[in-house]
């Protein structure tokens, strides 16, 4: 068939991600087409794409479909196949119900499956063989998040002539956590197989580093690890120390911390239309004097249930009343196939319901919820006319809605509560920086927001947004591929 065909057409720079950059749309009728998904991944490695050659591999979302490669807006796009089985095995059990509550803390607790593990490896050979397939000689391949963690490794096994770049977009947990793992030594090894291995914050990578010395013995100069060869070509022998003089491999892992397409956000920002929308908004809640919002995707590391708790208190205290005050709450659906989702999603509603049925009245509601996704247009308005942003994850690698919101706040105004926890914390310490897990504290903080002098409120979000427009997404991947490019300089032996 055709892609056994288009497998002889190869490309400089390939990405390779769980899922791709466009989604199938299923019409009523039962026509389908591509729809581009853009995110901010897309548009920062769009120019690449176009000026390199690029190619995107990934899955395109619906089991048990075969699609041939095709372009989409000058990108080749590689669709990978994978059966209901696969999806269950790979995507919900070992990505999302094993490696996804590890590396966040064991927020829920991780599930082992050796099943689950043994479809993991299964499908990242196959999104090995395609990378192999689609890259031309001595090209770049840029493997992408958790549910890819040993493509590196064996991508190199198929195709040592290519620099080989792995970025983590969820956080690495601290050894005494990720020693859990049954296979935390694969996973290690996995990952060792690219020349450069990005991951969020710097705690993230020293993470890691400690990680590989305590699971391999292998030498770390942070940012660099030294892997030696004869290990590696061996499949990679099990612990003990280098000795001296062994020819090694030099890996770098260090933090690139992500970002959002800034300008893009500010523009749309200003656009009146989405302006004319923001103050619709606030009328419909019925005029509040603070609009607190939280977007979240409906995950158990956003600590929505926290917020709601705060919230709930300052209501019942009568720190606050509906009318002063109005939580917006938008909890997109997600992972709704898996157990753990389907719980934090009634116990978040039930909650919902328990605030509103207690405080709200027939002219103000206490919680605005929705659960479902909208349109960027949509979200931005709600930027726009939220007084105070509420992002108080447990853990989260980056959050990049914290800074969609410094980006498309061009009047300077409007307060940021910034858990601690989420990496975008390590950049942007002028937002009311918070532990979520500490209720009281959240509760003064929310009040501290509201009561803020508007000179305050301005200095910080100016300092904020100097750090998310200069910072952007296209800095963050011209770096990591800057970094790449000069490790293969450096460390190739081929
Ligand atoms: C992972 C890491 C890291 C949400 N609801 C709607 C919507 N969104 C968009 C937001 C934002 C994105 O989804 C969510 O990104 P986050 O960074 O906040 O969180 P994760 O999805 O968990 O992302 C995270 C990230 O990867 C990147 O490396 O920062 O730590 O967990 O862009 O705007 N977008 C639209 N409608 C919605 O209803 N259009």
């Amino acid at each position: 068939m055709t892609e056994t065909r288009d497998e002889r057409k190869q490309y400089d720079f390939v990405v390779v991600s769980n899922r791709l950059p466009v989604d199938r749309v299923v019409k009523p009728d039962g026509s389908a087409h591509w729809r581009p998904s853009p995110g901010g991944l897309v548009t920062a490695l769009e120019p690449v794409m176009h000026s390199r050659g690029g190619a995107w591999i990934g899955w395109s979302g619906q089991p048990d479909l075969d699609f041939e490669p095709f372009d989409s807006n000058g990108i080749r796009v590689v669709p990978v196949r994978l059966s209901a089985r696969e999806v269950e095995h790979y995507y919900e059990g070992f990505s999302n119900g094993t490696v996804w509550p590890l590396y966040h803390d064991v927020i829920a607790p991780p599930i082992f499956h050796r099943d689950w593990w043994e479809t993991y490896v299964k499908v990242n050979q196959r999104f090995a063989e395609a990378a192999a397939g689609s890259s031309h000689h001595g090209g770049t391949v840029w493997v992408h998040d958790y549910q890819l963690q040993l493509v590196p490794k064996m991508l190199r096994a198929l195709r040592p002539d290519l620099t080989i770049g792995f970025f983590n977009h969820i956080p690495f947990p601290p050894y005494g956590i990720y020693s859990q793992l049954p296979w935390r030594t694969q996973i290690v090894e996995g990952l060792l197989g690219a020349d450069v291995i990005g991951f969020q914050r710097l705690a993230d990578a020293n993470n890691f580093s400690r990680a590989v010395r305590r699971l391999k013995g292998f030498v770390t100069k942070n940012p660099i690890i030294e892997v030696p060869l004869v290990d590696e070509s061996e499949g990679i022998r099990a612990h003990g120390p280098v000795r001296k003089g062994q020819e090694f491999r030099t890996v770098v892992a260090r933090h690139f911390p992500i970002s959002i397409d800034s300008a893009v956000w500010e523009k749309l920002a200003r656009s009146p239309s989405v302006q004319a929308r923001a103050k619709q908004i606030r009328e419909d809640l019925g005029n509040p004097r603070s609009i607190l919002l939280g977007v979240d995707r409906l995950d158990y590391t956003k600590g929505i249930g926290h917020r709601l708790k705060a919230f709930g208190e300052l209501l019942s205290d009568e720190s606050l009343t509906i009318e002063e005050a109005t939580l917006v709450q938008i909890a997109s659906p997600s992972r709704e196939r898996v157990r753990t989702y389907m719980q934090l999603r009634d116990e978040i509603e039930l909650t919902v319901g328990r605030i509103n049925g207690d405080f709200a009245t027939i002219s103000h509601t206490a919680i605005s919820y929705h659960h479902h996704g909208y349109p960027r247009e949509e979200m931005v308005a709600l930027y726009l006319a939220a007084d105070i942003m509420l992002v108080t994850a447990l853990r989260d690698g980056m959050n990049l809605v914290a800074k969609e919101y410094v980006a498309t706040r061009f009047d300077d105004d409007g307060v940021l509560i910034l858990s601690e926890f989420a990496g975008a914390a390590d950049e942007l310490k002028r937002a009311l920086l918070i532990n979520p897990h500490d209720i009281d504290g959240l509760k003064e903080t929310i009040l501290a927001a509201i009561a803020m002098p508007k000179r305050d409120r301005q200095a910080r979000m100016r300092a904020l947004r100097k750090r998310v427009l200069e910072n952007d997404v296209d800095k963050w991947s011209t770096e990591f591929l800057r970094v790449l490019t000069t490790s293969r300089a450096r460390g190739r032996k081929d």
